[in-house]
Protein backbone atom coordinates (compact mmCIF):
# COMPACT_ATOMS: atom_id res chain seq x y z
CA UNK A 1 0.00 0.00 0.00
CA UNK A 2 1.38 3.62 -0.67
CA UNK A 3 -1.01 5.69 1.00
CA UNK A 4 1.09 8.82 1.35
CA UNK A 5 0.50 9.94 -2.08
CA UNK A 6 -2.77 10.60 -1.88
CA UNK A 7 -2.48 13.04 0.63
CA UNK A 8 -2.72 16.13 -1.29
CA UNK A 9 -6.12 14.97 -2.85
CA UNK A 10 -7.19 13.65 0.73
CA UNK A 11 -6.86 17.62 1.49
CA UNK A 12 -8.42 18.78 -1.03
CA UNK A 13 -11.35 16.86 -0.64
CA UNK A 14 -11.64 16.54 2.97
CA UNK A 15 -11.80 19.82 2.48
CA UNK A 16 -14.30 20.24 0.07
CA UNK A 17 -16.46 17.89 1.99
CA UNK A 18 -16.06 20.21 4.81
CA UNK A 19 -17.54 23.00 3.10
CA UNK A 20 -20.34 20.89 1.34
CA UNK A 21 -22.00 19.47 4.59
CA UNK A 22 -25.99 20.39 4.45
CA UNK A 23 -27.17 21.45 7.54
CA UNK A 24 -29.97 18.38 7.22
CA UNK A 25 -26.88 15.45 7.33
CA UNK A 26 -27.55 13.50 10.35
CA UNK A 27 -23.78 12.32 10.33
CA UNK A 28 -21.82 14.47 12.94
CA UNK A 29 -18.69 15.27 11.43
CA UNK A 30 -15.98 17.16 13.68
CA UNK A 31 -14.60 19.76 12.36
CA UNK A 32 -10.44 19.23 12.32
CA UNK A 33 -8.82 20.09 15.74
CA UNK A 34 -7.16 23.40 16.34
CA UNK A 35 -3.51 22.26 15.02
CA UNK A 36 -1.56 24.61 17.22
CA UNK A 37 -3.44 22.86 20.82
CA UNK A 38 -2.94 19.43 18.12
CA UNK A 39 1.11 19.81 18.04
CA UNK A 40 1.62 20.47 21.70
CA UNK A 41 0.40 16.84 21.71
CA UNK A 42 1.71 15.53 18.93
CA UNK A 43 5.26 16.80 19.89
CA UNK A 44 5.28 15.54 23.60
CA UNK A 45 4.18 12.41 22.21
CA UNK A 46 7.49 12.11 19.65
CA UNK A 47 9.97 13.63 22.53
CA UNK A 48 8.42 10.37 25.08
CA UNK A 49 8.68 8.12 21.95
CA UNK A 50 12.46 9.24 21.21
CA UNK A 51 13.23 8.34 25.18
CA UNK A 52 11.06 5.33 25.56
CA UNK A 53 12.95 3.45 22.10
CA UNK A 54 16.46 2.49 20.96
CA UNK A 55 18.13 2.19 18.13
CA UNK A 56 19.86 -0.59 16.13
CA UNK A 57 21.39 -0.58 13.22
CA UNK A 58 22.38 -3.78 11.42
CA UNK A 59 24.02 -3.67 7.97
CA UNK A 60 22.38 -5.75 4.93
CA UNK A 61 24.21 -8.30 2.68
CA UNK A 62 25.44 -5.00 0.59
CA UNK A 63 26.40 -3.68 3.22
CA UNK A 64 23.83 -1.10 3.33
CA UNK A 65 22.66 0.27 7.33
CA UNK A 66 19.35 -1.26 8.55
CA UNK A 67 17.93 1.07 11.67
CA UNK A 68 15.46 -1.06 13.98
CA UNK A 69 13.81 0.92 16.44
CA UNK A 70 12.55 -0.84 19.70
CA UNK A 71 11.34 -0.09 22.99
CA UNK A 72 13.16 -0.43 26.28
CA UNK A 73 11.34 -2.74 28.16
CA UNK A 74 10.63 -1.92 32.39
CA UNK A 75 13.61 -1.83 34.10
CA UNK A 76 15.47 -2.28 30.66
CA UNK A 77 19.68 -1.07 30.10
CA UNK A 78 19.54 0.03 26.37
CA UNK A 79 20.39 4.06 25.95
CA UNK A 80 17.42 5.47 24.28
CA UNK A 81 17.27 7.39 21.14
CA UNK A 82 17.22 10.55 22.75
CA UNK A 83 19.76 9.96 24.96
CA UNK A 84 22.60 7.99 22.65
CA UNK A 85 25.02 9.56 20.83
CA UNK A 86 26.54 7.34 17.88
CA UNK A 87 23.79 8.87 15.51
CA UNK A 88 22.90 12.46 17.10
CA UNK A 89 19.13 13.60 17.23
CA UNK A 90 18.55 16.00 14.31
CA UNK A 91 15.81 18.62 13.81
CA UNK A 92 14.60 20.82 11.77
CA UNK A 93 11.68 23.86 12.36
CA UNK A 94 9.83 24.24 9.70
CA UNK A 95 5.97 25.27 8.34
CA UNK A 96 3.37 23.42 7.33
CA UNK A 97 3.61 24.13 3.26
CA UNK A 98 0.81 21.73 1.69
CA UNK A 99 -1.12 23.60 -0.66
CA UNK A 100 -5.16 23.01 -0.77
CA UNK A 101 -7.27 23.46 -4.09
CA UNK A 102 -4.11 22.89 -6.79
CA UNK A 103 -6.55 21.70 -8.97
CA UNK A 104 -8.32 24.78 -9.81
CA UNK A 105 -5.22 26.75 -10.89
CA UNK A 106 -2.39 24.40 -10.27
CA UNK A 107 -1.14 26.86 -7.57
CA UNK A 108 -3.75 26.56 -4.91
CA UNK A 109 -2.91 28.36 -1.80
CA UNK A 110 -1.02 27.23 1.25
CA UNK A 111 -2.88 25.46 3.75
CA UNK A 112 -3.94 27.79 7.03
CA UNK A 113 -1.41 26.62 9.65
CA UNK A 114 0.49 28.62 12.30
CA UNK A 115 2.48 26.16 14.08
CA UNK A 116 6.32 25.92 13.93
CA UNK A 117 6.76 22.32 13.37
CA UNK A 118 10.07 20.83 15.07
CA UNK A 119 10.99 17.34 13.11
CA UNK A 120 13.29 15.41 14.40
CA UNK A 121 15.24 12.92 12.03
CA UNK A 122 18.43 10.74 12.27
CA UNK A 123 21.27 10.87 9.71
CA UNK A 124 21.91 6.95 9.98
CA UNK A 125 24.05 7.52 6.79
CA UNK A 126 24.06 10.66 4.45
CA UNK A 127 24.79 9.52 1.32
CA UNK A 128 27.62 10.33 -0.95
CA UNK A 129 25.09 11.01 -4.54
CA UNK A 130 22.92 14.31 -5.13
CA UNK A 131 20.32 15.83 -3.03
CA UNK A 132 16.77 16.16 -3.94
CA UNK A 133 14.27 19.31 -3.74
CA UNK A 134 10.66 18.63 -2.60
CA UNK A 135 10.03 19.14 -6.56
CA UNK A 136 12.27 16.29 -7.48
CA UNK A 137 11.27 12.28 -8.27
CA UNK A 138 13.16 10.08 -5.88
CA UNK A 139 13.67 6.63 -5.93
CA UNK A 140 12.71 5.28 -2.26
CA UNK A 141 12.09 2.44 -0.39
CA UNK A 142 10.73 2.91 2.68
CA UNK A 143 8.71 1.28 5.99
CA UNK A 144 6.60 3.30 8.05
CA UNK A 145 4.85 2.93 11.30
CA UNK A 146 2.79 4.47 14.53
CA UNK A 147 4.51 6.48 17.45
CA UNK A 148 1.79 5.82 19.12
CA UNK A 149 2.06 2.01 19.25
CA UNK A 150 4.64 1.13 17.02
CA UNK A 151 2.68 -0.63 14.31
CA UNK A 152 3.66 -0.78 11.05
CA UNK A 153 1.52 0.76 8.14
CA UNK A 154 3.37 0.41 5.04
CA UNK A 155 6.60 -0.75 3.99
CA UNK A 156 7.90 -0.99 0.37
CA UNK A 157 11.08 -2.98 0.33
CA UNK A 158 11.49 -2.54 -3.50
CA UNK A 159 12.14 0.93 -4.71
CA UNK A 160 9.64 3.20 -5.83
CA UNK A 161 9.38 6.46 -7.67
CA UNK A 162 7.72 9.34 -5.52
CA UNK A 163 7.61 12.81 -6.09
CA UNK A 164 8.30 14.32 -2.81
CA UNK A 165 6.14 17.38 -3.29
CA UNK A 166 3.30 15.17 -3.42
CA UNK A 167 3.83 13.12 -0.57
CA UNK A 168 3.11 13.87 3.61
CA UNK A 169 4.84 17.48 4.06
CA UNK A 170 7.15 15.63 6.36
CA UNK A 171 9.48 13.88 3.38
CA UNK A 172 9.78 16.79 1.54
CA UNK A 173 11.96 18.53 4.69
CA UNK A 174 13.54 16.05 5.77
CA UNK A 175 14.86 13.66 2.44
CA UNK A 176 15.86 16.75 0.93
CA UNK A 177 19.10 16.71 4.04
CA UNK A 178 19.99 13.70 1.97
CA UNK A 179 21.79 12.42 -0.81
CA UNK A 180 21.78 9.55 -3.21
CA UNK A 181 24.28 6.27 -3.46
CA UNK A 182 25.41 4.37 -6.25
CA UNK A 183 24.05 1.67 -8.41
CA UNK A 184 25.82 -1.38 -10.30
CA UNK A 185 24.79 -4.79 -11.27
CA UNK A 186 24.13 -6.95 -8.61
CA UNK A 187 26.91 -9.99 -8.46
CA UNK A 188 24.86 -12.07 -5.93
CA UNK A 189 21.79 -11.36 -8.53
CA UNK A 190 22.17 -11.12 -12.49
CA UNK A 191 20.10 -8.93 -14.46
CA UNK A 192 19.14 -6.70 -10.77
CA UNK A 193 20.69 -3.76 -9.43
CA UNK A 194 22.20 -3.57 -6.24
CA UNK A 195 22.31 0.46 -4.58
CA UNK A 196 24.95 1.09 -2.02
CA UNK A 197 25.87 4.36 -0.31
CA UNK A 198 22.66 5.91 -0.32
CA UNK A 199 21.20 8.31 2.22
CA UNK A 200 19.22 6.91 5.01
CA UNK A 201 17.27 8.61 7.02
CA UNK A 202 14.79 7.90 9.76
CA UNK A 203 12.13 11.19 10.66
CA UNK A 204 9.68 11.56 13.67
CA UNK A 205 6.75 13.39 11.96
CA UNK A 206 3.94 14.92 14.02
CA UNK A 207 0.21 14.72 12.27
CA UNK A 208 0.16 18.48 11.30
CA UNK A 209 2.68 17.17 8.69
CA UNK A 210 1.25 13.82 7.95
CA UNK A 211 -2.50 13.10 7.65
CA UNK A 212 -4.10 15.26 10.51
CA UNK A 213 -7.55 14.27 10.51
CA UNK A 214 -7.85 12.22 7.73
CA UNK A 215 -7.62 8.96 8.43
CA UNK A 216 -7.16 5.48 6.69
CA UNK A 217 -6.72 1.43 7.33
CA UNK A 218 -4.10 1.33 9.47
CA UNK A 219 -3.45 5.30 10.28
CA UNK A 220 -5.90 6.45 12.74
CA UNK A 221 -6.40 10.65 12.48
CA UNK A 222 -3.96 12.73 14.48
CA UNK A 223 -1.17 9.78 14.17
CA UNK A 224 2.67 10.70 14.47
CA UNK A 225 4.35 9.11 11.64
CA UNK A 226 7.90 7.30 12.16
CA UNK A 227 9.85 6.64 8.57
CA UNK A 228 12.77 4.88 7.42
CA UNK A 229 13.87 5.86 3.79
CA UNK A 230 16.38 5.05 2.09
CA UNK A 231 17.20 7.47 -0.93
CA UNK A 232 18.77 5.33 -4.06
CA UNK A 233 18.44 7.55 -6.33
CA UNK A 234 17.01 11.02 -8.06
CA UNK A 235 15.60 12.61 -11.49
CA UNK A 236 15.79 16.68 -11.30
CA UNK A 237 11.99 17.57 -12.59
CA UNK A 238 11.11 20.76 -14.91
CA UNK A 239 7.63 21.64 -14.18
CA UNK A 240 6.97 23.91 -16.36
CA UNK A 241 9.42 22.37 -19.23
CA UNK A 242 11.20 25.45 -19.65
CA UNK A 243 14.51 24.35 -20.10
CA UNK A 244 15.52 25.25 -16.58
CA UNK A 245 14.73 22.30 -13.72
CA UNK A 246 13.24 23.61 -10.94
CA UNK A 247 15.83 23.21 -8.70
CA UNK A 248 17.35 26.50 -10.24
CA UNK A 249 13.82 28.32 -10.01
CA UNK A 250 14.17 28.59 -6.51
CA UNK A 251 16.05 31.35 -6.96
CA UNK A 252 16.38 32.80 -3.41
CA UNK A 253 17.30 28.77 -2.20
CA UNK A 254 14.76 28.63 0.87
CA UNK A 255 13.23 25.57 -0.37
CA UNK A 256 10.32 27.30 -1.04
CA UNK A 257 9.10 26.94 -4.58
CA UNK A 258 5.89 29.09 -4.27
CA UNK A 259 7.80 32.28 -3.24
CA UNK A 260 9.76 33.09 -6.61
CA UNK A 261 7.90 35.01 -9.22
CA UNK A 262 10.49 36.88 -10.81
CA UNK A 263 7.87 39.47 -12.78
CA UNK A 264 5.26 39.28 -9.98
CA UNK A 265 1.95 37.34 -12.28
CA UNK A 266 1.10 35.30 -9.46
CA UNK A 267 2.65 32.66 -11.17
CA UNK A 268 6.08 31.01 -9.38
CA UNK A 269 8.86 30.36 -11.93
CA UNK A 270 9.23 27.00 -11.59
CA UNK A 271 5.87 26.74 -13.72
CA UNK A 272 5.68 30.27 -15.30
CA UNK A 273 7.41 29.78 -19.09
CA UNK A 274 7.69 33.04 -19.37
CA UNK A 275 9.97 34.03 -16.25
CA UNK A 276 10.14 37.78 -16.77
CA UNK A 277 7.24 37.98 -18.04
CA UNK A 278 8.71 40.04 -21.51
CA UNK A 279 6.55 38.05 -24.05
CA UNK A 280 9.48 35.84 -24.88
CA UNK A 281 9.30 32.37 -23.12
CA UNK A 282 12.17 31.30 -20.89
CA UNK A 283 12.98 28.22 -23.00
CA UNK A 284 13.66 30.84 -26.06
CA UNK A 285 15.63 33.54 -24.23
CA UNK A 286 17.87 30.38 -22.82
CA UNK A 287 18.56 29.31 -26.40
CA UNK A 288 21.07 30.55 -28.88
CA UNK A 289 20.73 31.65 -32.25
CA UNK A 290 20.46 27.94 -33.82
CA UNK A 291 17.74 27.00 -31.06
CA UNK A 292 20.57 24.96 -28.85
CA UNK A 293 19.89 25.33 -24.97
CA UNK A 294 22.64 26.81 -22.82
CA UNK A 295 24.33 25.11 -20.42
CA UNK A 296 22.38 26.30 -16.87
CA UNK A 297 25.40 28.13 -15.75
CA UNK A 298 26.04 29.65 -19.35
CA UNK A 299 22.87 31.12 -19.94
CA UNK A 300 23.94 35.06 -20.39
CA UNK A 301 22.83 38.20 -19.07
CA UNK A 302 21.61 41.22 -21.01
CA UNK A 303 25.13 42.22 -22.05
CA UNK A 304 25.76 38.44 -23.50
CA UNK A 305 28.41 37.76 -20.65
CA UNK A 306 27.97 35.44 -18.07
CA UNK A 307 27.43 36.05 -14.51
CA UNK A 308 24.78 38.25 -12.78
CA UNK A 309 21.24 38.27 -14.00
CA UNK A 310 20.25 35.75 -16.66
CA UNK A 311 18.69 37.21 -19.43
CA UNK A 312 15.49 35.04 -18.85
CA UNK A 313 14.61 36.63 -15.62
CA UNK A 314 15.68 40.40 -16.99
CA UNK A 315 12.74 42.06 -19.08
CA UNK A 316 15.45 44.65 -20.35
CA UNK A 317 16.19 41.90 -23.22
CA UNK A 318 15.36 38.99 -25.40
CA1 LIG B 1 11.48 24.89 -15.28
CA1 LIG C 1 12.12 30.13 -2.88
CA1 LIG D 1 5.70 34.64 -12.68
CA1 LIG E 1 10.91 35.90 -20.92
Amino acid sequence: MNRIKFLLLTIISSTLFFSCKKDDDNVSIAPPRDRATQYSTDIASIEDYLKEHYLTVTTDANGNPVPTITKIEEGGTEVSIWDQEEYPLQSKIVKNDARVNVALDGIGTRIEDPVDYKIYYLKIREGVGESPTKMDSTFVTYKGHLIADGVEFDNRPNPVWFILDQLVSGWGHIVPEFKTGNAADDPANPGNTAFTDYGVAVMFIPSGLGYYNSSSPGVPAYSCLAFTVNLHALQYRDNDRDGILSKDEDLNGNGDFYDDDTDGDGVPNFIDIDDDGDGVTTKVETSDSFGNKYPFDLIPNCQGTTGGLKKHLDPSCQ
